[in-house]
């Protein structure tokens, strides 16, 4: 029987771990990092990526979202989403909580992933829910949408969020939004610089061009080659094939 409520509490008030470098001496061989994905899961690989900025050696589990194991849903009770990173056995769920929880507990390793004063670090936040909320649906909707006006409708929609954030970049006047190395706000918009181009040629309209939106052009290659993401990108054909299915199916059934 599930108990929704303990379990919730159990996740809740667990206590955190301590900052894993307060240690004088790094000691790997006591820490024990899992983290439960899902190969497609763009979630799932920002919090590779942020893994990766640190040097945070992990196991790496993959869930059958269809058939959940009973970690998944012992960790991550109230959502039973991956991704799910497990610090010595204490679950830390939803993606944004589990990026700023590597840059806390592994702060005085690799880069930072959020800037240390506190006005660029809200300004870090405020940009990252941008891409969640302003600019992932209207993209969303423009690969999914059956009917052409609906499309170009959320198309248009899309442009006029991505010359925010074209605008917003070149303004930074850096190589990427947390500046000189990836950071929080890179790390939620990067899936769009694979998945964007896939999309494009599988409708076979563009969205992101070099004369339309240079900064952000040129940002989307700099991501995918930048340390940190670069070997950990998955399966793009195999996502490609993924997307294809997943707008055939909306065609069909809307
Ligand atoms: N807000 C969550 C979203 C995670 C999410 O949507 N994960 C999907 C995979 S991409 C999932 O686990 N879906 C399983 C389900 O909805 O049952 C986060 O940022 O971690």
């Amino acid at each position: 029987m599930h108990e929704p409520g303990r379990q919730a509490e159990h996740l809740i008030s667990s206590t955190p771990p301590r900052p894993a470098m307060d240690h004088q001496q790094e000691d790997a061989t006591s820490e024990k990092v899992q983290l439960l994905g899902m190969w497609a899961s763009p979630y799932v690989f920002k919090v590779k990526w942020a893994l990766s900025i640190k040097g945070v050696e992990y196991e790496y589990v993959e869930e059958d979202l269809r058939n959940k194991s009973g970690q998944l849903l012992e960790h991550n009770p109230v959502h039973k989403k991956v991704p799910v990173l497990v610090y010595n056995g204490k679950p830390v769920a939803e993606s944004d909580v589990i990026v700023e929880f590597i840059d806390e507990a592994w702060s005085h390793r690799g880069g930072r992933i959020l800037p240390e004063d506190p006005h660029e670090r809200a300004m870090a936040r405020f940009w990252a829910r941008f891409v969640y909320d302003k600019l992932k649906p209207p993209i969303w909707k423009w690969f999914t949408a059956a009917v052409e006006e609906e499309q170009e409708a959320a198309r248009e929609a899309a442009v006029e969020q991505l010359k925010v954030l074209e605008e917003q970049l070149a303004l930074g006047g850096k190589e990427f939004f947390g500046g000189e190395s990836v950071g929080l706000v890179d790390l939620s918009l990067g899936a769009l610089a694979y998945v964007i181009p896939m999309y494009e040629e599988i409708i076979g309209v563009s969205l992101v061009t070099e004369d339309r939106f240079p900064s952000l052009y040129a940002w989307m290659g700099r991501f995918l080659a930048a340390p940190p993401v670069k070997d950990h990108l998955p399966p793009l054909e195999k996502l490609e094939l993924r997307f294809r299915a997943i707008r055939e199916y909306f065609l069909k059934n809307t």
